[in-house]
């Protein structure tokens, strides 16, 4: 079914390399929640926002491409944290700026503190808005700004 057949918005959470590890190593710096932990609540807030969620984590370049490629499919949305892709991967760039919905790029901590490779973004420049610093809240906080931009498109 298409992204303007479905009756209920899908939107493709997006995750990147290493993101599987998160609540198992260095939770000073990504926190304590697992992935699933935060698929968990947003599968929860999505469905108080009347959206669906298709959640994916991949460690691999082409796969998140592929995933992107299928949210033109069927997807309303997309957030996405590309991890460590964020600052390498023209690829993703390319595939994001075939996408023509919202895109919330979103990073767990603050890259704007950390080492300066950190600081720049390929993905910022097809992204809607980028949430970053507020550890796994940003994705509920992705999930209310998509609600907003679907609604005020509609
Ligand atoms: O802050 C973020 O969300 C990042 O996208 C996380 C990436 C990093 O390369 C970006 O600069 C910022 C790294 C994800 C690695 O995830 C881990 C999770 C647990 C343990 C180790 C790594």
């Amino acid at each position: 079914m298409s992204a303007s057949e479905r009756p209920v918005p899908l939107i493709y959470v997006l995750n990147g390399p290493n993101l599987n590890l998160l609540g198992k190593r260095e939770p000073e710096i990504y926190g304590y929640q697992t992935l699933a932990d935060i698929e968990a609540s947003c599968v929860a807030r999505a469905g108080n926002l009347g959206l669906e969620i298709a959640f994916h984590q991949s460690n691999h370049e082409g796969a998140l491409v592929d995933l992107i490629q299928g949210a033109r499919e069927d997807g309303a949305g997309i957030i996405i944290n590309p991890a460590a892709y964020t600052h390498t991967s023209v690829a993703i760039l390319d595939a994001l700026l075939t996408f023509s919905g919202p895109i919330i790029e979103l990073h767990l901590s603050n890259v704007h503190r950390r080492e300066a490779f950190r600081g720049h973004s390929y993905v910022s420049k097809a992204a809607t808005g980028v949430i970053c610093g507020l550890g796994a809240q940003g994705y509920l906080l992705s999930l209310d700004a998509m609600a907003a931009q679907i609604n005020a498109a509609a």
